[in-house]
């Protein structure tokens, strides 16, 4: 079943894109420095994005409906299926497999466009300044990939399309310690998450891990190298972080026998090649079985009790500027919620306080969390270049974790800028203990976070007993140029959030929202705030662990 028209970009403005990319792709190539053979290109040209979507009618009927197709949507999707069940998935974004008027499906970010956005006429990067100047660039509103959902005291960055934050997160695919899951999850039996479903997770997820002799000479990894360099001079150990994006594809970048996608600046706004998002995995084994329905540009508003048994689903059909074209109610026998922490806390704090779900407990909305995350760059020594082709896919963790006055595992992450720019850049994940709070503000209709920008401190706090050293040991700076104005710390927005309706607190020890049976939980926000590395692969293997004990218990 394909999925109806308005998801396809030419159909709205025959021969020229929707989101105003003017991008031509010699303009592009030799904006980042990449000229390659066409005969190369062609021998190792990866087949297009595929696959099928279908759609939903007012007054439907369905089995089981899965609210979101991020990390928790396509496990939930693949398992029920595999066990026999037929599931309609709905995502409020788009399907990204349609290429635009520059041949590419997505956009990269040194020439952002419409696609790279969620209904912004501006762009809003985690970096937003370079060398004083404000680097955000204007750009038509479209129901682009990177959503930036602005709270008071955060901007938290999420994924928005088929295949959820997978479409845009770096693929750091990291598998916390043991003993930290233990700590962070008590009512989760750790011995069988690592022995059991850690590993399907991996698998499922196609992790793979870097050519550690490849690393060493590749041009793309200097940033990394003298990340690992400096992190060891300062005596901090430091640890490769497996990945979803193929190392082999990126070796074909690297010597210029395939196209360029993280060697091309493409990965918060998408990422052409390379990367093995959700839509390539889960979701695609989820599609094959037959069983699954993927239905996008559906976002749902209300979930209640439906006369007769099961719940009655209320959504708007949404079109690429965001408009509704329709609204719709099917009934579902059972709801997963798998909106992301943010969207499945707005959801289910609003179905609370608007009577929809009145029994909700009072936890839902609670334990909301940033994964202690914090950014921070440095500059660097002229000895310490980092090179002006960079990889956009991090592959090194400085881990210390271990420091009970702070701990902090900072990912060195690229600084794709297409120039020398002698920055080291980090994203610091650290132990804050701040929870925020999702209400319902009856006056606008919408849900508020309670966040503070000054609760990053901690985190603040963590980051700097790493980068103070170095700092100290190497005679070198923090930067104050790409955070804001004369701003060190990348401390008011979030990659990683996660809570809002936490196991075994506002849901059992497997997601169940036990005052409505048929409802559950399984996505990031079972997570209490915190996982010490990067999140989705505890995200799906949490969700793997509990779709088991749900089909087991629930579908007989
Ligand atoms: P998620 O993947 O967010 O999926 C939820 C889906 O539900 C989305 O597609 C939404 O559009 C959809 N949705 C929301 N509301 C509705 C509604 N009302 N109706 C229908 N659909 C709806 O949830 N994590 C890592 O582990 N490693 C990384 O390297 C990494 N890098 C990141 C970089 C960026 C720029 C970002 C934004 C995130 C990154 N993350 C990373 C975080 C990771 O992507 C995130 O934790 C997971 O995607 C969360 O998975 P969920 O299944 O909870």
């Amino acid at each position: 079943m394909r999925s109806f028209s308005v998801r396809g970009l030419s159909y709205e403005t025959p021969g020229k894109s929707v989101y105003g990319s003017n991008v031509s792709r010699r303009g592009f190539l030799a904006a980042t420095g990449v000229i390659l053979g066409a005969a190369a290109l062609l021998r190792n040209v990866p087949t297009a994005r595929a696959l099928p979507t279908g759609s939903i009618n007012d007054g439907d009927t369905m089995p089981i409906l899965v609210i979101g197709t991020g990390y928790g949507g396509a496990v939930a999707a693949l398992r029920l299926a595999q066990a026999g069940q037929n599931v309609v998935m709905v995502e409020k974004g788009m399907s990204w497999t349609q290429p635009g008027s520059d041949g590419k499906v997505f956009s990269n970010m040194l020439e952002p466009d419409g696609r790279s956005y969620w209904l912004r006429t501006k762009t809003d990067q985690p970096i937003n300044h370079f060398m004083g100047a404000d680097y955000n660039k204007s750009i038509p509103s479209y129901t682009g990939v990177l959503d930036s959902e602005a709270f008071s005291g955060i901007r938290i960055y999420q994924g928005r399309g088929v295949g959820g934050g997978s479409l845009v997160n770096g693929g750091m695919a990291v598998t916390p310690k043991q003993e930290n899951f233990a700590s962070i999850l008590p009512s989760v039996d750790a011995g069988e998450m690592y022995s059991t479903y850690y590993p399907r997770a991996n698998a499922g997820l196609k992790v793979n891990n870097i050519d550690q002799t490849w690393f060493q000479t590749a041009d793309c990894y200097q940033f990394a190298r003298v990340g690992i360099k400096q992190a060891q001079r300062s005596n901090f150990s430091y640890t490769f972080v497996p990945n979803v994006y193929d190392f082999n594809y990126m070796k074909q970048e690297q010597a210029d026998t395939a196209p360029r996608s993280a060697l091309a600046a493409e990965v918060i706004y998408g990422n052409n090649y390379g990367k093995n998002s959700l839509d390539k995995t889960y979701l695609a084994a989820a599609s094959g079985t037959g069983k699954v329905t993927i239905v996008p540009q559906h976002a749902v508003t209300t979930v209640s009790p439906a006369n007769g048994g099961g719940f009655s689903v209320a959504m708007n059909q949404i079109d690429t500027s965001g408009n509704t074209v329709k609204t719709k109610t099917v009934t579902a026998q059972k709801v997963f919620f798998a909106a992301g922490s943010v969207g499945t806390s707005k959801l289910l704090v609003t179905q609370k306080a608007t009577g929809k779900l009145p029994n909700l407990p009072d936890a839902v909305g609670k334990g909301w969390g940033n994964n202690g995350n914090v950014m921070v760059a440095r500059q660097n020594q002229a000895w310490d270049a980092t090179g002006s082709l960079q990889a956009t896919i991090p592959c090194v963790g400085i881990d210390n974790w271990a420091d009970a006055g702070g701990p902090a595992f900072a990912e060195v992450s690229p600084f794709p800028a297409g120039i020398e720019t002698f920055a080291s850049l980090y994203l610091a994940i650290t132990k804050n203990p701040n929870r925020g709070v999702f209400s319902y503000n009856s006056g606008s209709g919408g849900v508020d976070l309670n966040w503070q920008t000054a609760w990053n401190q901690p985190s603040i706090d963590c980051a700097k007993r790493i980068f103070d050293k170095i700092n100290s040991k190497e005679g070198t700076i923090y930067r104050t140029d790409l955070f804001g104005e004369y701003k060190t710390w990348g401390d008011d927005f979030a990659y990683h959030p996660l809570g809002g309706c936490v196991i075994n607190v506002a849901t059992d020890n497997y997601g169940r929202l036990t005052q409505y049976p048929g409802l559950y939980v399984i996505d990031g926000s079972l997570i209490p705030g915190l996982t010490t590395v990067n999140p989705f692969v505890t995200i799906t293997a949490l969700a793997e662990r509990n779709i088991e004990k749900i089909i087991a218990d629930d579908f007989h």
